[in-house]
């Protein structure tokens, strides 16, 4: 039946678009995202973030994930936040649900979140929305995704000076599956490059994946960074990325998002 009735609701609004009847899309998109944010279809789950030497568990990336049938994963829901203007009420959530995470979490662990690019153009209301971190800004590392122009948003550095000042981490999501990947290292002066995993994927098979990965970690390296190989899905692959330096690892070979508390032990061992 919910399948049946998010078809349904998906075709009504694929419908109304179609008819360019874009405010009452407008309002499903509205109606919707406020549903997710009001009943609690939001949820935070945790994958594991493992160090290379040691394989200890470093830290936990947080990852939406949505119990609504239509806008059921992070990418429609955040695409329908933005068409009605709810991003930063959707990021307030968020907020909320990892200050949850982080009380459960032993305290030498740290939170990875993502931000949504288009807040870093408005400081004042992204550190408000980040209040319920505040008290545990040293644990927390605020992704910042490169797959947008991070230089395009006018405020980018007010806001990453504020939230450096506040005590929170930064790190460069997804580096090399955008456009702005170099600037945007140098921009933002970040405490993690996280290194996407279209780079990761075959390293140990592809001689210019694995050149490449090595020249970033000997950048991470000078510039006081750690580099974290992200989607590591086989023993070859964490192997490859461990040997040309990287200092962290992620991906399903170590542990999948996961909802549930406390966290299976010994996540991954190589
Ligand atoms: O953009 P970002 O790096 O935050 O996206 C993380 C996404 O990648 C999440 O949706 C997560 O579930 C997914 N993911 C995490 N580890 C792996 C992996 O090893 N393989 C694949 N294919 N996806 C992964
Ligand atoms: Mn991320």
């Amino acid at each position: 039946l919910l399948n049946a009735v998010a078809q349904a609701l998906e075709s009504r609004a694929r419908y109304a678009k179609a008819c360019g009847a874009i405010e009452s899309s407008n309002s499903w998109d509205h109606k919707m995202v406020t549903q997710c944010l009001s009943d609690d279809l939001v949820k935070l789950a945790l994958q594991p973030i493992v160090g290379a030497k040691g394989r200890e568990l470093s830290a936990y990336e947080a990852l939406m994930r949505i119990d609504h049938p239509v806008l059921n994963n992070p990418l429609k829901l955040l695409g329908a936040a933005e068409r009605c203007n709810l991003i930063h009420e959707v990021g307030e959530v968020v907020a909320v649900r990892a200050a949850e995470w982080l009380r459960k979490m032993p305290s030498h662990l740290l939170l990875f979140l993502n931000l949504h690019p288009s807040e870093l153009n408005n400081p004042d209301r992204l550190t408000r929305r980040l209040e319920p971190l505040r008290w545990s800004a040293g644990r927390v590392v605020l992704e910042i995704t490169e797959r947008s122009n991070l230089l395009d948003f006018d405020a980018w550095d007010e806001s990453a000076e504020r939230l450096t000042a506040l005590g929170f981490k930064l790190a460069v999501d997804d580096l090399g599956a955008g456009y702005n990947a170099l600037s945007t290292l140098v921009a933002l002066r970040p405490a993690f490059i996280k290194v996407d995993m279209s780079i990761v994927r075959d390293v140990d098979k592809d001689e210019r994946k694995r050149r490449l990965i090595e020249l970033l970690c000997k950048f991470a390296e000078a510039t006081e960074s750690q580099l974290v190989a992200e989607g590591v899905e086989t023993q070859n692959e964490a192997n490859a990325v461990i040997e040309a330096g990287a200092d962290l690892v992620q991906g399903y070979l170590f542990g999948r998002p996961r909802l549930d508390w406390p966290m299976p032990r010994g996540v991954a061992v190589a």
